[in-house]
């Protein structure tokens, strides 16, 4: 009896407790200071695009990219980070086979960014589960045909917009059979799973590979939410963790929320994963942001900003609270609008501002010519000023801080310091035109890349400040 009321008496603390601790983080997050790190560890702040929506459509899979490409977009922006689009489809074309020579192809891009000293984040990239969703298939992109089981359930041929059509019968019934919900075909996150094993074998011994995004954009079917990523999606994300690290256990492995709702800022239910490695944990969370009033026609002017703004904020403490949960940085693998829409340029200075404070990562959707992308029809968008930053794209330390202060053009950079290496900072030609002197260190400038090298001591707080040269 009286074991019985230690134990009720002990679940009752319990609870009141944890209680007490939810309450107390009910607040305003603060960002953890967790990094992706590159092969030195040093910590990275990844900013670059995905490249590109054009490898759904094209019969390789591969993007409309030539090397000039990267050329000019490094040039231009000095990006570091590609969020780089595959495709299921196109890495296992039948059941257990996969193309080597697709997977060769990706390399020789890969090769490109490499010279420039990019990383590289491989997407499996699906919209709508696959081209198998109608009989055109014009829909959506991503999963093989002999993957798709629709059942014949009806797929409207047209929709007011692209999103519309996760919702049809077909559709549903794809995501079903893949998740085995209707339980007729466990063999399929088997497949999905062992296909991630073949890319990370083809490419475990690239540094160039940063790692892996598991699944663009997952959907649950007729399963959502909490019950969807604590499921089926937690199921998918182990078996792909553990055949990934059968092979390789150097790269980071990217996992992404249920997109509907955590897009525009509602939290996401996704638990820890353990990583079976040797040492700390390389899994980071890489979530996407499309405010809901701009997906809904709004601008970031006068009328929706301060709506969108706190949209933006919604996201921010929900992305902070689910890294936290998952021990996990932060990458924000998609956000991008129509940069000819009012407001547009101010609305990505703001997210680049959000993902700084975050210590986030991010990937501009996307590299496309189009009028959301930095160039359209071979002319520069709005998109290149704004995108076009001082930013330390690697640290030789964990970053407590980093701001820039347009005014007085000083990028400060506050972290703890540690012996992984040399800060780099990125400093565009506009505003460092004969480029940048830092605060303390010793620094060196590499006016072809446009990148000044600081080296400072390997201990303590460094308060790092650089200002043009
Ligand atoms: C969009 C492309 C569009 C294409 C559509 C469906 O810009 O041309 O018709 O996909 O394949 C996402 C997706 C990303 C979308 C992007 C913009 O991950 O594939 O690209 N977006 O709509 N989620 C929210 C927005």
């Amino acid at each position: 009896m009286k074991l019985v009321r230690l134990i009720a008496g002990a679940f009752v603390v319990v609870v009141v407790a944890a209680g007490g601790v939810t309450a107390a983080t009910r607040g305003t997050p603060e960002p953890a200071r967790r990094y992706v790190t590159d092969d030195l560890g040093r910590a990275l702040t990844l900013h670059g695009f995905n490249t590109a929506s054009s490898a759904k459509s094209t019969p390789d899979a591969l993007p409309k990219l030539a090397e000039e490409d990267v050329e000019r977009e490094y040039r231009d922006m000095g990006t570091n980070f590609v969020r780089f689009l595959i495709q299921w489809r196109a890495v296992e074309p039948s059941p257990g086979t996969y193309d080597t020579k697709y997977l060769d192809k990706v390399a020789e891009r890969i090769a490109w960014y490499r010279d420039r000293g990019y990383h590289v984040m491989l997407d499996m990239h699906q919209d709508l589960w696959g081209s198998g969703i109608t009989p055109a298939g014009t829909a959506g992109n991503g999963a093989p045909l002999w993957a798709t089981f629709t059942d014949d359930l009806p797929v409207a041929t047209e929709q007011a917009t692209w999103e519309l059509f996760y919702l049809e019968p077909g559709t549903i019934r794809a995501f079903d059979h893949f998740w085995n919900t209707t339980g007729d075909h466990p063999e399929l996150m088997d497949r999905y799973a062992k296909a991630w094993r073949a890319v990370a074998e083809r490419f475990k011994d690239d540094p160039t590979v940063i790692g892996y995004d598991l699944m663009n954009e997952p959907w649950g079917g007729s399963v959502q939410g909490a019950a969807f990523e604590t499921g089926p999606l937690a199921t998918l994300y182990r078996k792909s963790i553990s055949e990934i690290r059968s092979v390789d256990s150097e790269s980071w492995i990217f996992l992404e929320p249920q997109a509907v709702g955590v897009n525009w800022g509602l939290p996401s239910a996704l638990p820890y994963f353990d990583d079976p490695r040797t040492g700390p944990d390389r899994i980071a969370f890489a979530p996407h942001l499309y405010p809901l009033p701009l997906d809904l026609g709004d601008d970031y002017t006068a009328g929706s900003k301060a709506w969108i703004d706190r949209t933006l904020g919604w996201w921010r403490d929900s992305i902070l609270r689910t890294a936290d949960r998952m021990r996990a940085p932060v990458l924000l693998g998609e956000f991008g609008l129509d940069m000819t829409r009012p407001g547009a340029a101010d609305l990505v200075g703001k997210v680049q501002a959000i993902a700084d404070e975050m210590g986030a990562g991010l990937a501009y959707w996307s590299r496309d010519e189009s009028p959301w992308g930095p160039y359209d029809k071979g002319q520069p968008t709005p998109l290149v000023a704004a995108y076009d930053r001082p930013y330390p794209r690697a640290v030789g330390g964990v970053p407590r801080r980093v701001t820039f202060d347009a005014k007085t053009t000083t990028l400060r950079v506050d972290f703890d310091a540690n012996e992984t290496g040399d800060t780099e900072i990125y400093l565009p030609a506009a505003s460092f035109p004969r480029g940048g002197k830092a605060s303390i260190g010793q620094a060196t400038w590499d006016a072809k890349r446009r990148i000044l090298t600081v080296k400072t001591k390997t201990y303590g707080l460094i308060e790092l400040s650089v200002t043009p040269a």
